[in-house]
């Protein structure tokens, strides 16, 4: 029997992750929960796992409406708090979790926005802990808030936000470019900003999107700062390498394509994952990245856009494999987005030359 990867991410339902939250074997990293009633699993998992609680519907509704994104750890884990982060981390790996109110931030004679302020403020919290830490590496971001195609300040707030987390980048001496996480940012319903995020001892290694202009190379027209992310990534840890595929749209360039057509931005979206998991080969020390072995985790717009999508993703996988997609209800950072898609997957070192 193949053992396990040391980190292993997964979906997965409430009385899963209660059970092992409970059984003690599987260590939690911590966890990032969607559903309109995550906060009663919330409740019975131990004090002070990091924990983001997003109120994203999972699709189709059914009763039971929590999905979690969990992250295990088979090593002992040690917790923490930093400031506004909290964190849990092992031999190899720092996972934190951040959550600021943006009331908490008022506009000052500078004019710079609460949500701008925010963002800056959690980066930089982020960093200061991986300054201080043995983690020094930032891998990847889950970045939510809400209204995110909303206007304030003569300016959309995904912009804001990109403006204060480059401002955080520069100002804790971290590069823009290149050597960046992968991420993903999405609209909340309600609620704070929110960030979870995944640091380790050695450098990420960056995956760009043939297809794609680099999201850090973004012209100016989508916003005065680019968005700080890398469109993929490995992580390479002694006994095991994690693909970390960011959040990927219907963009080829730096172009929307198919707005209003919701099958045909899921499968644009799908031929650039599988352009990324042609450079995951190319670069991996696994060669063996395909569709199936990755963890799906995708944002729709609208309810209504799910069979669409659903469609989409079972031409991808094909019929009846074993692959986990979770499907949930989110805004996307461009207006004319209806869907993205993240994924990963962890790989067992052995045997690996
Ligand atoms: C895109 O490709 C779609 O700002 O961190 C995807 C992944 C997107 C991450 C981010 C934004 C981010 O531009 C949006």
């Amino acid at each position: 029997m193949r053992a396990a990867p040391q980190v292993r991410l997964a979906c997965l339902t409430p009385a899963q992750i209660i059970e092992h939250a409970s059984g003690g074997r599987a260590n939690l990293f911590g966890l990032i929960l969607q559903g309109d009633s995550a906060g009663a699993v919330a409740a019975q998992l131990p004090a002070a796992t990091p924990l983001l609680d997003l109120n994203f519907p999972v699709l189709p509704a059914s009763p039971q409406q929590v999905w979690g994104e969990t992250w295990f750890s088979e090593k002992p884990l040690l917790a923490g708090r930093h400031g506004d982060v909290q964190y849990r981390c092992n031999s190899e790996l720092l996972f934190g979790t951040v959550s600021l109110d943006e009331a908490g931030f008022p506009v000052t004679d500078g004019g710079s926005s609460p949500l701008r302020q925010a963002s800056e403020s959690a980066y930089r919290q982020i960093f200061a802990l991986l300054d201080q830490s043995g983690f020094p590496e930032l891998l990847r971001v889950w970045n939510y808030f809400p209204d995110i195609n909303g206007e304030s300040f003569g300016m959309e707030r995904y912009r804001q936000f990109n403006i204060g987390r480059y401002e955080a980048f520069t100002s804790c001496r971290r590069p823009t470019s290149g050597m960046v996480p992968a991420a993903c940012a999405l609209g909340t319903r309600q609620g704070p900003l929110c960030l979870a995020f995944l640091a380790g001892r050695e450098p990420l290694v960056p995956i760009e999107n043939p297809r794609q202009t680099s999201a850090y190379h973004y012209p100016v027209a989508y916003g005065p700062r680019s968005p700080t992310f890398s469109r993929a990534g490995l992580v390479r840890l002694p006994d095991q390498e994690i693909l970390l595929i960011s959040g990927t749209a219907s963009i080829v360039g730096h172009q929307t394509l198919h707005a209003g057509d919701a099958l045909a931005q899921a499968r644009e979206t799908l031929a650039n994952i599988a352009a990324l998991l042609g450079e995951a080969n190319r670069l991996g020390r696994h060669r063996d990245y395909d569709p199936q072995s990755l963890t799906y985790k995708v944002y729709i717009r609208h309810a209504r856009d799910f069979a669409a999508v659903s469609q989409a993703m079972t031409e991808f996988l094909g019929r009846g494999c074993p692959a986990q997609v979770m499907i949930v209800q989110a805004d996307i950072c461009r207006a004319d987005l209806l869907v993205e898609v993240e994924a990963g997957a962890a790989r067992y070192n052995r045997g690996v030359r």
